[in-house]
């Protein structure tokens, strides 16, 4: 609790319970966290209702915000990104229309089923055991709604192991990952907290929820993320290389033979030229187009996907980085969506 208070982004304050029965605060808890999870899941049923009124889809990709920046180890912000990612969306400087042709203001398409208010459930003094669970079962009510599949707003990374988890157990087996990041994020703890957003693909690998992971825009790795990453037969593939392994990831053939295909992008990913709000600026990245050309070519069943550490404490005052964040998310929908 000490440690939740101390990472906790700045409003957050300490839950002033120490002389109260514990019994009074979890029930109390537990009256908060039922009452989140009743909101995803009526907004889920009311939208997977929707699209299957308009005449259904085989996968529509439904928006679920995951505002939670405590677990960076550097800055908070991307506990604010889901609403700004969603502004830029839909502001109007675009048409609604992807590159391929598919109208993301049709519900068949995209929908949303909002955020998952997760800074009301830390103000309760709910812990990152109980939170990471919770954070499954929101995914999991998102699945329960056919065509719904969870498209992921973060957030910082951490949240990609309680999305990954339910989408595997909810699916009945491991998936494959495509992982664009800078980092490959597989500390097995960082600062001490199993749950930092640089440790959440050793949690996925070991709890088995992946087959094969493939991280791409690799740039900024030291021995242990070598040392992990070989452990866990981790595909990596390094930026210094790119031009030699750039044909192989824009053909890439995904989820055969496993429960389907789950892309996790990390905006930094991107060069910060491209994408200047991010936590961790690490110039020799990706380019926009480099990332479209593998999201557009990718053969696989995407069943779950994530856009997560934009930071708009760290964007331009325009929001530059937000309509990038807003364009991965939709070009992503309309390569998830059938
Ligand atoms: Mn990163």
């Amino acid at each position: 609790m000490q440690q939740v208070a101390r990472r906790g982004i700045h409003f957050m304050r300490r839950l002033h319970g120490a002389n109260i029965p514990e019994d009074m605060i979890v029930e109390g808890q537990n009256r908060v966290i039922d009452a989140s999870l009743t909101l995803i899941r009526e907004k889920a049923k009311l939208k997977g209702e929707l699209v299957r009124a308009l005449g259904g889809a085989k996968a529509t990709s439904a928006l679920l915000g995951i505002p939670l920046g405590h677990n960076s180890s550097f800055l908070q912000g991307p506990a604010f990104a889901p609403p700004r990612i969603r502004e830029a969306m839909w502001c109007g400087s675009t048409n609604a229309t992807t590159e391929g042709g598919k109208e993301i203001d049709n519900p068949r398409v995209l929908t949303d089923v909002g955020d998952l208010p997760v800074q009301e459930i830390r103000d309760c003094g709910v812990d990152d055991d109980i939170l990471m669970n919770i954070i499954s079962q929101s995914v999991k009510l998102v699945m329960e709604e056919e065509p719904l599949r969870p498209m992921v707003l973060g957030g910082d990374h951490s949240i990609s192991y309680p999305v990954v988890r339910a989408v595997s157990e909810k699916l009945g087996g491991p998936i494959d990952i495509l992982h664009l990041d800078a980092h490959p994020d597989i500390y097995h703890e960082f600062e001490g907290n199993k749950y930092s957003h640089a440790s959440s693909f050793a949690r996925i690998m070991e709890g088995g929820y992946a087959r094969r992971l493939l991280q791409v825009g690799i740039r900024s790795i030291n021995s242990e993320g070598r040392e992990q990453g070989k452990k866990f037969g981790v595909e990596q593939f390094e930026m210094r290389t790119y031009s030699q392994d750039r044909h192989y990831l824009e053909n890439l053939k995904l989820g055969e033979g496993v429960k389907g295909v789950y892309v996790s992008i990390d905006v930094d990913c991107l060069d910060p030229a491209f994408a200047p709000g991010v936590s961790h600026f690490e110039p020799g990245g990706l380019s926009f187009r480099d990332v479209l050309n593998i999201l557009h070519n990718l053969h696989g069943d995407i069943v779950a996907a994530d856009v997560v550490e934009f930071n708009p404490q760290r964007d331009t005052v325009d929001g530059m980085t937000a309509m990038v964040a807003a364009k991965l998310v939709r070009e992503l929908s309309a390569v998830m969506s059938k």
